[in-house]
């Protein structure tokens, strides 16, 4: 009996020993670093929670703030919180993962930037992303993993835009997030084509406004008839006003700073 144990304790080893070869693990960059928040709901909730290396449970988390309100009718959802970490020096990273507790954040970005104080130079990785997954209240529930054409910053933080006010049985939870990870996963970042870059981007004409999200720095855009013609040439904007283009279909070119071109159609209504 003795001899088998051995016999599988020798196997696992072995079969363990292979695995960790093959697959290094990667290493969190948000791990023990130096969190802040726009507010905490406790003292044992605070953000430091969020990057302690413990995901999977539900005493180890941020909590954004107090769902009773201040008690003058007031009830702050947690809506527009955000949970920031300095990772210390400006790192490379393609990969976040976050566990949040209930599930209650349904819209939300990640913002990078290389200056905290300057509110200005904060960066959408990639624009407002709307939650779909439903959760489990009460529980810890791991979101869909979250990857980009990888950037280098050194703050990164993680800004709720919307939250349900009431779930299940109706009792009300602040936004709580249990852990955010992050890291520089080798095997996503190899070899962006300029098909995957196509895939990441989002043009959409909102009236007499082009709006452009982009995981990828762009230095310019050209709008482009039918005909060929190049209506519209000017640096990089998110936004951009085609108030002045008639009806009709349109070439937008867009020129990222590794001189690959982007190319989607728009119609202007
Ligand atoms: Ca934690």
């Amino acid at each position: 009996m003795k001899k088998i144990t051995l016999l599988a304790s020798i196997l696992f080893m072995g079969f363990a020993s292979v695995q960790a070869q093959d697959e290094e693990p990667l290493t969190n960059l948000a791990l023990n670093k130096t969190a802040t928040a726009s507010s905490q709901f406790r003292d044992n909730l605070g953000p430091s929670y969020a990057f302690d290396g413990i995901a999977n449970s539900t005493g180890s988390r941020w909590s954004a703030a107090d769902h009773k309100g201040t008690g003058d009718g007031e009830i702050n959802t947690g809506e527009n919180s955000w949970l920031q970490v300095d990772l210390g020096e400006a790192l490379e990273f393609n990969k976040i993962l976050i566990t949040e507790f209930s599930n209650k954040i349904n819209k939300y970005r990640i913002e990078v930037t290389d200056d905290a104080t300057d509110d200005l130079s904060w960066e959408s990785i990639l624009g407002d992303v709307e939650q779909t997954f439903e959760g489990i209240k009460g529980k810890v529930n791991p979101w869909p993993e979250i990857t980009f054409p990888a950037v280098t910053k050194r703050y990164v933080r993680l800004w709720i835009i919307e939250s349900f006010t009431f779930r299940g049985s109706g009792v009300l939870d602040e936004p709580s997030i249990c852990e955010m990870e992050i890291y520089n996963d080798p095997s996503l970042s190899t070899g962006l084509t300029s098909t995957d870059a196509d895939k990441l981007l989002s043009l959409n004409v909102d009236g007499e406004q082009l709006q452009i999200k982009t995981a990828q720095a762009v230095n310019s855009v050209k709008v482009i008839d039918l005909s060929g013609r190049t209506v519209i040439e000017q640096p990089f904007n998110s936004t951009i006003s085609v108030a002045n283009l008639s009806s009709g279909v349109y070439l937008v070119q867009l020129e990222t700073s590794e001189g690959t071109l982007i190319t989607r159609k728009i119609v202007k209504k």
